[in-house]
């Protein structure tokens, strides 16, 4: 699927040099409930543009000889191909008839002039039939150099160069047990290569995924949203995988060239899925292609290739009622080795902060493996916090409320003895003192004047909080006058926020002196909101534009604000409700395994993402 002479003619003349390899292929995925094509970029960022229609049969050449891959598609509608020579939004550059409406359309270089065309296969005669000329089909196959016969009916074919010699040939996949034929010419025959690869309904394509040359096979997995790519092509395992979307998503591949001037599209909020009980969080551990939906009933569900998985990742017996409930969760950053996860829930009276294992079955916890870590007396049924999650020095913070009532009526808040009111920080990888756990050597009082644990005090009910690098920002619940956000650093430990002295900037329960108090980032008032609902940081690879902005919503009102953390204040104060509505009541924002944004509401029980407008 490249331009195969120039390279290895340059391989040959730098013989013995250290010469970077060739342009490494890279994924995308094309949304087939709304046409939108998300191109992997050589940074990893992803890179989405508009072209064609949802029902579109999509895939990528070089249609101009550039070296850079750009996209292509073959409306069955109307059996036209459509070819763009660009990697952006916009219409067709070349338009032509193409074959029968059960054609399938197969890219490649078949002469090796360093152009791709598209040729095509019947699946009824299990014929290719190859064309070497944009746009001389015409319609019918009268234009077609040749034909072969290869595979059987039903095969799903594909194409690449198998061998390195700059010339694309055809290979097959059969969808009813996963064998893969390839050919080395394109002529009738047997395969050259044939072994198993993937599950019988998996989709293939194929890329130079190291760069080294030669094309090999990738398998894109429906239910999952997975595409499993390998560098040589034979049986075992995938060098690597990559999440392509969900099972509307259609596979391709190519060298896309430099795509970092293209704009940001428009952003909506897309529903994911819907009909969650009181979904609360949407969480995943880093490079995880699944979403973990929390409920606060004590469900942790599963989303994988954009459908709901039948069966909870954990049922956990939580106690409900008010503000109680299965509260937060956070994967542990070696998750992927270690399979550890932390969950804040309501058992009677108490908040119990504890460990689980997945089990033998990734898509299920190992309910038996719970180790409780801490628990907390709560007084009342409200202002029970809820978020967890881990540091950039791995220490995991759980949030804590003020234990309820109204006002802080047990002063709990500002005293450092009291583990209400309070961030506080632990190490779960260790355990010392004849606790579950060990104190992190920088926490404020490890060495006396209060609770160990704490790290931050004066909070009223920091039912949010993010994690961003050195940064945690804290959006903490206000009373009657004012909901705040306040950003401080993992070096702030003993920082008091000012509950119950200060409501926000507002003094509450005075003598009030401003002395000793870190204020909030950012605040506002009631009516404008009730209940603040803190969000994440953007670090996705969608949207460029946003990368460091802050986003956070109220839960009665529904609206979404953003602002931009510049080390001392917010800057670039937004509110997206012209561009994203609102979604009341916004009962969490949450983060997937690659930092794209995500939004619960109590209405419908539903998850939207943040997605590139169609
Ligand atoms: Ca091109
Ligand atoms: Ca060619
Ligand atoms: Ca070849
Ligand atoms: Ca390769």
């Amino acid at each position: 699927m490249r331009r195969m002479l120039t390279s290895a003619v340059a391989l040959v003349l730098v013989a013995g040099l250290a010469v970077p390899a060739g342009a490494a292929d890279t994924p995308g995925a094309v949304d087939g409930a709304t046409g939108i094509w998300t191109l992997e970029t050589d940074g990893e960022d992803l890179v989405p543009i508009g072209f064609g229609n949802p029902d579109d049969v999509p895939f990528m050449g070089d249609w101009n000889c550039d070296g850079v891959s750009t996209p292509g598609l073959y409306r069955r509608s109307d059996g036209f191909v459509y070819l763009r020579n660009t990697n952006t939004t916009g219409i067709a550059d070349i338009t032509f008839l193409f074959g029968n409406p059960d054609d399938l359309p197969i890219v490649g270089d078949f002469n090796g002039d360093g152009c791709d065309t598209v040729s095509l296969y019947r699946p009824s005669e299990a014929r290719f039939y190859v064309i070497n000329e944009l746009g001389e089909d015409g319609g019918g196959l009268g234009f077609a150099e040749y034909s072969f016969l290869f595979g059987n009916p039903g095969d799903v074919p594909f194409a690449g160069d198998w061998d390195g010699d700059g010339i694309d040939t055809m290979g097959l996949r059969r969808p009813s047990d996963g064998v893969v034929y390839m050919r080395n010419s394109n002529s009738t025959g047997i395969a050259d290569i044939n072994f198993l690869y993937g599950d019988p309904g998996d989709i293939p394509f194929a890329g130079d995924w190291d760069g080294d040359g030669d094309d090999s096979l990738g398998v894109f997995r429906p239910s999952t949203g997975i595409a499993y790519l390998k560098n040589g092509n034979s049986t075992g395992v995938a060098d690597r995988t990559a999440c392509l979307g969900d099972s509307n998503g259609y596979p391709v591949a190519g060298t896309f060239g430099d795509l970092g001037s293209v704009p940001d599209p428009g952003l909506w909020l897309r529903p994911i899925a819907t009909g969650f009980s009181q979904p609360v969080q949407v969480v995943a551990p880093v490079d995880d292609c699944r979403l973990f939906v929390v409920e606060l009933s004590g469900d942790i569900e599963l989303v994988s290739g954009g459908e709901r998985v039948s069966t909870p990742f954990l049922d956990l017996s939580v106690t409900t009622g008010g503000e109680r409930g299965l509260l937060g969760v956070a994967f542990h950053p070696d998750y992927a080795s270690n399979g550890l996860f932390y969950v804040n829930y309501s058992i009677g009276s108490k908040s119990r902060i504890s460990e689980f294992r997945v089990s033998s079955d990734p898509n299920r916890a190992d309910s038996s493996s719970e180790r409780i870590l801490l628990e907390v007396q709560q007084p009342s049924t409200n202002h029970n916090g809820g978020s967890l999650a881990f540091d950039r020095l791995g220490f995991l913070l759980i949030a804590m409320g003020d234990g309820g009532g109204a006002g802080d009526p047990n002063e709990v808040a500002e005293n450092p003895n009291s583990l209400l009111g309070k961030i506080l920080r632990i190490d779960v990888d260790k355990t010392d003192g004849g606790k579950a756990y060990a104190i992190p050597p920088t926490n404020p009082f490890g060495g006396g004047g209060g609770a160990p644990e704490v790290f931050l005090l004066g909070l009223r009910n920091p039912w949010r909080i993010d994690v961003d690098g050195e940064h945690l920002y804290i959006a903490d619940v206000g009373q009657d006058t004012s909901e705040e956000i306040t950003v401080v650093t993992d070096a702030d430990g003993g920082a008091n926020l000012g509950w119950n002295t200060w409501e926000g900037s507002h003094c509450f329960d005075g003598p009030c002196s401003s002395s000793g108090y870190v204020f909030p980032t950012l605040e506002y008032s009631h009516p404008d909101g009730c209940s603040v609902t803190g969000g994440h940081v953007y670090r996705g690879r969608i949207f460029d534009q946003l990368t460091g902005t802050y986003f956070y919503g109220d839960f009665c009102r529904g609206w979404i604000r953003s602002f931009v953390y510049d080390g001392s204040a917010a800057t670039q104060a937004t509110d997206w409700t012209l561009v994203l509505g609102t979604v009341p009541p916004i009962s969490s924002f949450g983060v997937d395994g690659f930092g794209e944004i995500y939004v619960t509401s109590f209405s419908g029980g539903a998850v939207y993402r943040f997605d590139p407008l169609p």
